[in-house]
């Protein structure tokens, strides 16, 4: 019975716990998972290590001078304070920086992914908090997809094959013969879903296709992106030359006659707009198979056999999210859809396109037809807001202008930073530039359960606990498992959560019954079950009231039984179903994009160069820096299961043999990335399932920026580029890098990444 054992619920999986003696000593996969994640095998030696912050602290210059002392942040011991004397402090600044510069002085956008629950949600519950304080900047659109956030509603009107509604599993299963896959399907991916996972199943489903004779094409720089069963064919273009190679496929349908031209005429606008440069009538320049063989490093009459292969049978066109991040991660985004319209198999059962397959186990699950509570978070009347990935040319300029989805704005100017559950040291590109932007604020509040690099660079650092020490509920939304997280431990030291650690400010803000709304932490799981058992209710699904709840432990609800694929409705009856663009249609040209004038944005899908990429020379490498399969972003990496894969004490970078060679660099050995950015060391992985003229390396490694700023411990970002894919979206760039690599000769730095700071004795 689940209700004798323990759940510990995450964004990687449910396990099963064993808890002795107040301490949590083993995990194991949830029942009935066929695949558990081995990411939670770092959850029971971490819960207690030297890097749990016990106490608040406060870094000893702010302490004695406050916010003029700015400079020294990042490079100070701590001082251990009581809860009151923080929680004063931190209220004591909020009031000082509304009254003299107004609410948009404040950052509290603070993106990340902190852990799973529908309560202890840290992002809502600081939302909900300065919401209640009158306001903060904001920031809008992911990491994970912002560039598809912005462009995809003005192409289809919506994000229906982005986040949801992709044609299932099921669907595919039977009826996809030929799976195109850019960017492949990495399952250490799928390992993961926001807000967390019942059942992996991707793997399982992957194999059900296979098995039926569906064929695979894996179309990347990493061969282990398709699983080893599914046979997958390897097409290996250059980095971020995906655009042209879509474009090309188009364009050996189109010179071929085998596009669907009444599947355009019914469905599409604009594809007459779009063929004059396809066929070059417009620039001079047709943008056919050799035309893209050129930029992209392939043989033009394998780009020709992948078009005649894709229009002769049913074909999904599956791309990765991780295309979008990627200077102008729009184009291979709008370039697929054309692509697939031009095939004509969008809403037929398998055909058409869809994002981000291989990107979260809750892709291609039926999803419930409502949606499941969460925290409310109140209204925020500041307008100002920011692209996530802009902070650090907010924080650097402000007042300068930007533009996003056709509107000119400026950035405010920030005084008071405060960040709950994300780890801008981790996600954020180009951690220099960061590090410097970072200086800028008067204070910076950080509420972290480890010392990572985030907590060594705040100001006001509040311990707040991990799932396993508090109470909430989980939902793996799309998959429908409730499970009842009950605290398994007391917490760590003085470690509050992030919602008494809020509570508490308030206290002192006189604010608490308006942040609180008068329930405590029970109280509001209690409001959220009912909130779920009343709208599942409304969709004839009986759930058990919350008692039976709390003590089973786990509710798994029928899945929907859907077999409707994307876009399915619309391609029937595109009037009856119109699309939410402009036109009803999906627009292969769009006006209103034209109409924005953007240069690095135009009217149709385009290829265009990005800032940087491989020139077939061979001098620079192109940096792969993909989601780590052995932990969450940076989650973990002090963990049993992310240490045992350092390479000589650093984080793994995988290269080819001959990149290898021709750099003196052998298996096991420490090398040095740079470019002129940053520079990290990392440990040499030699391997042919990565091609030629590229470097793999995760992101997630703890940032450990010696005093020359050399990351000794293979923090991607010190590398990567820091750019709005476009004025469009003002998306991240991550994956658009070169990069030198060498051997690293000089003695080798001790790595200071899982060192908690100095702490200085407590004041009297
Ligand atoms: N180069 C490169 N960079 C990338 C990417 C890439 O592909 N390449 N991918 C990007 C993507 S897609 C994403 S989504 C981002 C992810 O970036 P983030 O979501 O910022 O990364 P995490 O490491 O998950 O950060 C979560 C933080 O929350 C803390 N935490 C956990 N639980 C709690 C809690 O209950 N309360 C509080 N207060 N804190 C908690 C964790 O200790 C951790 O420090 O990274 C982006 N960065
Ligand atoms: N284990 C684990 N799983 C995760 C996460 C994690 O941190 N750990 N993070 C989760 C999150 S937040 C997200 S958003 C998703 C992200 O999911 P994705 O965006 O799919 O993730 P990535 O691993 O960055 O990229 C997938 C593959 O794209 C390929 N690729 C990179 N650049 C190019 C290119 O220019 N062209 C082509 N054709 N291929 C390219 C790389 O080989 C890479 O392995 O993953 C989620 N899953
Ligand atoms: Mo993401």
């Amino acid at each position: 019975m689940p209700g004798e054992v323990p759940l510990l619920f995450t964004h990687w999986g449910a396990y099963r716990a064993t808890v002795a003696d107040g301490t949590l000593q083993e995990l194991e996969g949830l029942a009935g998972d066929p695949d558990p994640s081995p990411i939670g095998r770092s959850i029971p030696g971490t819960l207690r290590d030297e890097l749990r912050i016990h106490q608040p602290m406060i870094r000893a210059g702010w302490l004695r001078h406050g916010p003029a002392s700015r400079e020294q942040r990042g490079q100070e011991p701590f001082v251990p304070v009581s809860w009151e004397l923080a929680s004063a402090l931190v209220a004591g600044e909020i009031r000082r920086v509304t009254t003299e510069h107004g609410n948009s002085a404040i950052f509290g956008g603070s993106y990340g992914w902190a852990s799973a629950g529908r309560f202890h949600h840290a992002q809502s519950q600081l939302h909900r908090f300065l919401n209640a304080c009158g306001g903060y900047t904001f920031s809008v659109n992911t990491h994970s997809y912002a560039a598809a956030e912005v462009l995809l509603p003005h192409v289809l009107g919506s994000q229906d094959g982005l986040v949801g509604r992709h044609t299932p599993w099921a669907v595919l299963e039977r009826h996809t013969k030929l799976m195109v896959m850019f960017g492949g399907m990495p399952l250490k991916n799928t390992q993961v879903s926001a807000g967390g996972v019942g059942h992996h199943d991707v793997a399982a489903h992957l194999r059900r296709c296979r098995a039926a004779g569906m064929e695979f094409v894996n179309i990347g720089p990493l061969r282990e992106d398709a699983m080893a069963e599914l046979e997958a064919e390897w097409i290996t273009p250059r980095p971020n030359t995906d655009t042209a190679l879509m474009l090309a496929l188009a364009h050996t349908l189109w010179a071929e006659g085998l596009h669907d031209a009444a599947f355009l005429a019914r469905c599409t606008t604009g594809f007459d707009r779009f063929l004059p440069y396809l066929t070059g009538a417009a620039d001079g320049q047709p943008k056919d198979a050799a035309w893209a063989a050129a930029i992209c490093g392939l043989d033009a009459g394998a780009i020709r056999a992948l078009a005649r292969r894709m229009a002769a049978t049913r074909t999904m066109i599956a791309v990765a999210w991780s295309l979008q991040r990627a200077d102008h991660g729009e184009q291979p985004l709008w370039a697929a859809v054309t692509l697939a319209a031009m095939l004509g198999q969008i809403g037929l059962p398998g055909g058409g396109f869809g994002f981000g397959y291989g990107g979260s186990n809750r892709i291609g699950h039926a999803p419930h037809p409502f949606s499941w509570p969460a925290l409310p978070q109140g209204r925020n009347p500041v307008r100002d807001f920011i692209p996530v990935a802009r902070v650090a040319d907010m924080l650097l300029h402000p007042g300068a202008p930007f533009d996003y989805d056709g509107q000119r704005r400026h950035y405010p100017e920030i005084r008071l930073v405060y960040w709950a559950g994300g780890n801008p040291f981790h996600h954020q590109q180009d951690l220099n530039k960061l590090a410097a932007a970072w200086k800028k604020p008067e204070t910076v509040v950080v509420h972290e359960p480890w010392w990572n690099a985030l907590a060594k660079q705040a100001d006001i650092v509040l311990p707040c606990t991990t799932s396993a020490e508090r109470n909430d509920i989980g939902i793996a939304t799309g998959e429908a498992h409730l499970f009842a997280m009950r605290q398994l431990v007391p917490p760590v030291g003085e470690a509050r959560s992030d919602f008494d650690i809020l509570s508490g400010i308030a206290t002192h803000l006189g604010l608490a019954d308006a942040f609180t709304d008068r329930r405590d932490e029970m109280g509001w799981v209690r409001h959220l079950y009912a909130l779920a058992r009343q709208r599942a209710a409304s969709h004839e699904l009986a759930l058990p009231d919350f008692e039976q709840f709390w003590q089973d432990g786990h509710i798994r609800l029928p899945q929907a039984a859907q077999e409707t694929s994307l876009l399915q409705a619309f391609r029937a009856d595109p009037d009856a179903a119109p699309l939410a663009t402009p036109s009803g249609r999906i627009e292969i040209f769009s006006e209103t994009i034209a109409g924005f004038g953007y240069a690095d944005c135009p009217g149709h899908a385009t290829w265009l160069e990005p800032a940087e990429r491989l020139d077939g020379t061979g001098a620079l490498l192109h940096l792969v820096s993909n989601q780590p399969r052995t932990r969450l972003h940076s989650q973990y990496d002090h963990g049993a299961y992310s240490r045992q894969s350092k390479v000589a004490g650093r984080e793994p970078v995988t290269m080819h043999p001959a990149d290898a060679a021709a750099r003196g660099i052998t298996g096991g050995m420490l090398v040095r990335l740079f470019n002129e950015r940053g520079a990290c060391l990392a440990g040499a992985v030699l391997s042919d399932a990565v091609m030629p003229g590229i470097v793999q390396l995760a992101t997630g490694a703890w940032y450990d920026p010696a005093p020359d700023g050399l990351d000794r411990h293979g923090n991607v970002n010190v590398l990567t580029l820091d750019k709005g894919t476009s004025a469009l979206s003002q998306a991240p760039s991550a994956h658009t890098t070169l990069v030198q690599v060498e051997p690293y000769t000089g003695t080798p730095p001790a790595t200071h990444a899982f060192l908690p700071p100095e702490i200085l004795e407590p004041r009297p």
